[in-house]
């Protein structure tokens, strides 16, 4: 057991702040890092002890392995907490912070090596039992294979990069008269984003939903499953809004999968905060990736299982077994996350600038998650985001009217905010009966 008496967070933002909060309230000291662009953020304010590790471009900053460990050295912090985005899923950098004693709070780098590579993950998921799309055996070698797998499957199909997600490289095929041209462009499209150019083949899915399974364990063989979110609403792989729990699940569907989940996780002695990420479609669970971070929707799990997650990854990465076991976990009512960015609500053009109103909706069961205040400069370097509301109530409809207030009483003036995106899907009949899968936000915008 390694007691953490003082964690570095390797991030800025609200997730920073999410982290800072954590380690607060468990007596651990922090330590902010910041480009000279965030010199005036909220997380360098709360932290205990900052450090400067940088100019604003994140490739120069908080994606600068040298810089955060010199800052780890120079703080005495034994531990790091990467948040998401930048170094979070850098296996490499899990690798170096062990190299020089620091504790990565996160996933050992072979368990974020094995996730990075999609066709390995996919591998590896099969092999523990998770359904998985019916596709090829790995990667595509040949235009024969990739021919008799695509027919095996079915029409139509879909081409994926190995190194891939977030959507890059995917190349659908319709039939065998355009397999081949879509496997050679999917595998340049590879090759110029990530150098890599295996890619695999799966089959199409048209309409599913995305339900991922919040997952944590211990490194030790104990893991859970805190039930799923549901994140269908996206636009060019950006969630919108996610909720938990999904509106499309039965409760012998649920019970199933986080069976599933908890149990691979126990056999893979997986450590950390994760996430399973599913397609959903005609009552079937088709695992596509896994994330091996702690997510930006995680406070949707938080709301209603009643547990800290970067509490429990602070337990975990300190070297505790998990004390709970899949029984004890219970889920309450329904929560909401409405992702508010700093883009214009139908262009989604970034608008980076100065906040000159903030008031943030409050009251029972509603949670904001931002590190912005009346006054603040948005930063044109890094993501667009304001905040995250997280609404809670007893029911999917409670949540929903609460939701409608919050949304109401949120003032952001200065730059434009995805806030009207919101009192407007907040409107819509198919929001409202939970009736939406991963292309139904994509085709709103385009009708409106
Ligand atoms: C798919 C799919 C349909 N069939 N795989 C997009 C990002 C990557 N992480 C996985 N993605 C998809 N994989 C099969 N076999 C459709 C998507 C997809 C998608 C998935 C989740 C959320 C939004 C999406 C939007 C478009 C496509």
């Amino acid at each position: 057991m390694t007691m953490i008496k003082k964690v570095l967070i390797a991030n800025r933002g609200e997730i920073a702040l999410r982290v800072l909060r954590a380690c607060k309230e468990l007596g651990i000291a922090t330590v902010a890092v910041h480009s000279t662009a965030d010199t005036d953020a909220m997380h360098v304010r709360l932290a205990d002890e900052s450090v400067c590790i940088g100019p604003p471009q994140a490739s120069e900053s908080y994606l600068n392995i040298p810089s955060i460990v010199a800052a780890c050295e120079i703080t005495g912090a034994d531990a790091v907490h990467p948040g998401y985005g930048f170094l979070s899923e850098n296996a490499r950098f899990a690798d170096i912070l062990e190299a020089h004693g620091i504790i990565f709070i996160g996933p050992t780098a072979e368990q974020i090596r094995i996730m990075g590579d999609k066709i390995e993950a996919k591998r590896t998921a099969k092999a523990l039992g998770i359904p998985v799309v019916p596709g090829s055996e790995g990667a595509i070698r040949s235009n024969e294979e990739l021919l008799r797998v695509a027919e095996e499957v079915g029409y139509p199909v879909l081409i994926k990069a190995s190194a891939g997600g977030g959507g890059k490289g995917m190349t659908v095929a319709k039939g065998p008269d355009e397999v081949v041209q879509a496997a050679a462009r999917a595998r340049a499209e590879a090759k110029a984003n990530f150098g890599n150019d295996e890619v695999y083949l799966e089959r199409y899915l048209a309409t599913p939903r995305h339900i991922e399974i919040q997952v944590l364990g211990d490194g030790q063989g104990g893991a859970v499953a805190l039930g799923e979110r549901d994140c269908s609403l996206q636009r060019r792989h950006q969630k919108v809004w996610e909720e938990a729990r999904s509106p499309a699940l039965t409760e012998e569907q649920r019970t199933e999968i986080y069976a599933t989940c908890a149990k691979a996780m126990q056999d893979m002695k997986y450590r950390g905060a994760g996430t399973i990420e599913f397609l959903y479609d005609n009552g079937e669970f088709f695992f596509i990736e896994m994330n091996t971070r702690l997510q930006v929707e995680h406070p949707v799990t938080e709301m209603i299982t009643g547990l800290d997650l970067v509490h429990a990854q602070l337990s975990v990465a300190s070297g505790e077994p998990l004390t709970i076991r899949q029984d004890d976990i219970s889920f309450h009512g329904h929560a909401i996350e409405c992702r508010i960015n700093a883009e214009h609500p139908e262009t989604f053009i970034p608008s980076p600038g100065t906040i000159t109103h903030y008031h943030p909706p409050g009251g029972l069961g509603v949670r904001v998650d931002s590190a912005v205040y009346q006054g603040y400069k948005i930063p044109p370097y890094y993501d667009s985001l304001i905040g995250k509301l997280i609404v809670h109530g007893n029911s999917r409809s409670e949540c929903l009217m609460r939701l409608r207030r919050s949304l109401d009483e949120f003032v952001v003036d200065g730059v434009e905010s995805t806030l009207p995106l919101f009192r407007r899907l907040i409107q819509n009949p198919d929001i409202l009966a939970g009736n939406y899968d991963i292309h139904w936000l994509e085709k709103f915008l385009a009708k409106e």
